[in-house]
């Protein structure tokens, strides 16, 4: 297909002339058309770049006709709609996913191969929009995917930020950070607004006007500037709005005066400050500076998407005058993914009260009944708490409402509840401590978050419980624990919506060849939008014919990852051995380091062990990925030991037949599309109690590979999904884990003799002359580092040897294996974000489809 690049774009139009006009023909004549008039490159290349630009921009056009449609639908049905805020969206690669979505995969197969390329081919062109971390990221991205498909009036708002997270390299030093480049050129996909722009201020002060009200005046005034990604659903009309906010001051804050005067920074501080805001994903916080920027960006979030959703409510309104601001939770819910987009809350209040007249009780009871809060974590770093002398200083007014609302949750709870007296200093939004006082961001979302019950206000507001968990075991942690004397003043506040995932890329289209033998077997490919009927798979479970169908569907999608992974990291990898994948954020409480400690001890076993032994063994390819905080040191040496383990394991002649280790880089949604199908054994080992959910074990499950796992986060009821007897359990569950971590300062644990050959041979120097002591010492009870094995690798670490002894057992089962497999994707239909989706559309926001006709 290379041969064709350099062609002259002109060469191809004539193909066109081509009187066969079928779809392939005129796909073909739309990509050449827009190489040759939306020229991003020189005329006369086309290469598989161009190619690619040509061919999202095709598809463009005609999700801009479905968006357009959708949105004047929306308009004229007039629905209450959904927004999505959140700070994170990991898109991942956009082309296929549009292409499968709307259901023109082949169609637009042929027309590239009219013009010498392979779909696959210019699909690889594209990078990932990584505007994201993680699971929370990842999870907006197919919450969005569910919601145009269930043709839901919802969107989602987000920042466009111009480095996503950072490029992992893996060089001597271990994991090294490059600023990422998805915008470098630019992204084919957003649709940018110029008319819909809102200021956003910071700093300046509260003005008190003679008729008492107040009005947020001064400071830095910066604009936000709409960008649109189109949202395609699965083979639906209803195109949604991932709307990406861009920050920029206008032309007249460039100071010319100074300019002239030889002052170009001066002149251009306000633009310099304005583009800081969209610059990176997550600046590092350590520093005051760190920790206002990305206040900022939270409120730059918020304040821009409810200044457009205001609008649009106004526009959307009946024509008789304006619109009463009580019916506004009945057009609205506004749903704060995790904490970070708090601040939604005293800015909808400000708006309703400064800029539109309403008095604190009116703005109070429109405020709360329209906001809703997922908690993910509860993870007391991750539960966000903001300076209070930083918050008065970037944003006075909203600390003022805050400062209210506060003051009158603590007035009601005296006043209705003495036995709470001494729970308020913790259930308060401002905690007042003189060494270091802040606002609890989680505090204030749970205060804010309304609960009406009663059939009365269904379908009128129909906000029922509206701050929720993750997983059951998350949801039922955080009311028993985190929000425990919440929940006794509101019992009905709480609720759970186990999360899922978009079976049409982690599914459908990440893994064509199984989901053709799943829709043979089922006899339909409904599932794909109705993912229950997988478990008509469950009868066919222990059929040879299916079985053999999978197994060779399973070797395709192995072979594929071996190439990848030679490809990327030199390592070829033997695709009859085990394939067993760890890929996620690099955290202690995700206990890659147990996992590396399990290699290393399987290591030292197939060491001591005689040929004709090692011979009995199942060969396995471990394969690690993940990406560490840049500034969190003990996750960094984790990255490091694994490819110190690697280096040695893989070099090593006696053992590298029976065992590779693997790190995999800059692991990201593409990169896991490329995994996850190829995988068969995958590890979700979290102490149990920290991981709230998870959601790639639902994706690896789904795609029918087995799991080792703790009784952790969603892994609870994956497990009832699919049956205890297809699962690898091990290691301590939720309930124990205060016990044990008591037991282990006291002294009182007793390790496992395996699990002190492992440290031993860890520290022993066989893997290279890295300083492993700090990482490795981490894990004892009694050392002045970390927190003295506060995660329980110890405790868990012999359970979790012989789970998996149990899988090396059970692998040598192949027809068994198999059979399991077939167990794991039948029973994964609960976890479609389809489901979840539903559920909050249902009992969280009161939204009904509005599909386009
Ligand atoms: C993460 C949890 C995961 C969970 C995702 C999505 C944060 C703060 N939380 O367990 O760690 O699957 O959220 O809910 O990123």
């Amino acid at each position: 297909a290379n041969g064709k690049a350099g062609t002259g774009v002109s060469d191809k139009v004539s193909e066109k002339a081509n009187p066969e006009a079928n779809e392939a023909t005129e796909i073909a004549g739309n990509i050449i058309y827009h190489a040759k008039y939306s020229p991003h490159f020189s005329p006369l290349k086309f290469g598989p770049e161009q190619a690619l630009y040509a061919t999202a921009e095709s598809l463009r056009d005609r999700l801009i006709q479905l968006w357009n449609e959708t949105y004047l639908h929306f308009h004229k049905v007039d629905p209450k709609q959904t927004y999505y805020l959140s700070m994170e969206y990991l898109q991942g690669r956009a082309l296929t996913n549009a292409i499968g979505n709307l259901d023109l995969k082949g169609p637009y197969a042929d027309a590239l191969r009219k013009l010498g390329y392979e779909l696959e081919e210019i699909a690889e062109q594209e990078k990932d929009a990584a505007l994201g971390n993680g699971g929370l990221g990842r999870l907006a991205s197919c919450f969005l995917d569910s919601m145009a498909t269930l043709n839901l009036p919802a969107w989602g708002y987000g920042l466009r930020y111009r480095h996503g997270l950072f490029k992992q390299l893996i060089t001597k030093k271990g994991q090294e950070e490059v600023a990422e480049d998805w915008l470098e050129k630019f992204s084919p996909w957003e649709i940018v607004r110029h008319d819909v722009v809102f200021p956003v201020r910071f700093f300046g002060h509260v003005q008190i006007n003679p008729d008492g009200s107040r009005k947020w005046v001064g400071g830095d005034v910066v604009q936000a500037l709409a960008y649109d990604v189109p949202i395609p659903g699965f083979k639906t009309k209803n195109t949604i709005s991932l709307r990406l906010w861009e920050a920029k001051a206008r032309a007249e804050d460039l100071d010319l005066f100074q300019f002239n005067e030889g002052e170009y920074e001066l002149a251009a501080q306000l633009h310099s400050r304005a583009q800081q805001i969209c610059t990176v994903l997550y600046p590092g916080d350590a520093t005051e500076n760190g920790k206002l920027l990305r206040l900022k960006q939270q409120f730059f979030l918020c304040s821009a998407s409810l200044q457009d959703i205001i609008s649009r409510f106004n526009e959307r309104s009946t024509g008789e005058g304006s619109r009463k601001w009580s019916e506004f939770p009945s057009k609205v819910a506004v749903q704060m993914n995790d904490t970070h987009p708090t601040l939604a809350i005293p800015e909808l209040m400000r708006l309703l009260m400064d800029d539109n007249g309403l008095g604190w009780d009116e703005a109070w009871d429109v405020t709360s009944k329209t906001v809703a809060y997922t908690n993910h974590t509860v993870l007391p770093e991750a539960l966000e708490k903001w300076s209070q002398s930083l918050m008065w200083k970037l944003l006075p007014r909203h600390m003022e409402i805050i400062e209210e609302i506060d003051k009158r949750f603590v007035q009601t709870i005296r006043s209705t509840r003495v036995d709470l007296e001494d729970k308020l200093s913790s259930l308060s939004i401002l905690d007042h401590n003189p060494q270091k006082p802040v606002v609890r961001m989680a505090n204030l979302c749970v205060v804010s978050s309304h609960t009406v019950r009663g059939p009365s206000f269904k379908g009128h507001y129909g906000v029922l419980l509206q701050v929720n968990g993750v997983a059951q075991l998350h949801s039922d942690i955080l009311k028993d624990e985190l929000f425990a004397d919440y929940v006794s003043i509101w019992p009905n506040k709480f609720q759970n919506k186990t999360n899922g995932i978009t079976p049409r890329r982690w599914l459908r289209f990440c893994s064509p060849e199984l989901s053709d033998i799943i829709t043979k077997w089922l006899k339909t490919d409904k599932w794909i939008t109705d993912l229950d009927l997988l478990t008509g798979l469950r009868q066919f479970a222990d059929n040879e014919e299916l079985q053999s169908e999978w197994a060779s569907a399973k070797a395709a999608n192995k072979q594929r990852l071996a190439q990848y992974i030679e490809r990327v990291t030199g390592v070829s990898i033997d695709t009859n051995s085990l394939f067993d994948i760890q890929v996620k954020r690099i955290h202690e409480y995700k206990r890659q380091l147990m996992n590396i400690l399990g290699v290393i001890y399987r290591f030292k076993k197939l060491k001591e062990m005689k040929p004709e032994e090692r011979k009995k063994t199942t060969p396995r390819t471990v394969m690690i990925g993940g990406k560490a905080f840049a500034t969190y040191t003990n996750a960094k040496r984790i990255v490091k030991l694994v490819n110190d383990v690697g280096d040695v394991v893989n070099s090593d002649p006696e053992v590298n037949e029976y065992l590779k280790v693997v790190f995999v880089p800059n692991y990201n949604v593409t990169v896991a599309e490329m995994l996850i199908p190829g995988s068969e054994l995958s590890q979700h080992i979290s102490t149990a109690g920290m991981e709230a959910s998870g959601t790639s074990n639902m994706k690896f499950a789904l795609n029918g590979c087995l799991i080792i796992g703790t009784l952790d986060g969603a892994n609870v009821e994956i497990r009832e999904e699919i049956g205890e007897e297809n699962f690898f359990l091990f290691g301590a569950t939720a309930d124990q884990v205060p016990r044990l971590r008591k037991e282990r300062e006291d002294g009182l644990f007793k390790p496992d003799p395996r699990f002190e050959e492992a440290k031993q041979f860890a520290k022993s120097g066989v893997f290279g002359t890295y300083d492993y002591g700090p990482l490795l010492d981490s894990l004892e009870g009694n050392t002045g580092y970390g927190r003295g094995d506060y995660f329980l690798v110890g405790y868990d670490f012999a359970s979790y040897m012989d789970a998996q002894a149990k899988v090396d057992e059970a692998y040598k089962d192949r027809k068994r294996w198999l059979e399991m497999s077939i167990m794991s994707t039948a029973g994964s239909g609960k976890f479609s974000s389809d489901r979840t989706i539903a559920q909050y559309a249902k009992e969280i926001w009161n939204i009904e489809a509005c599909p386009v006709p």
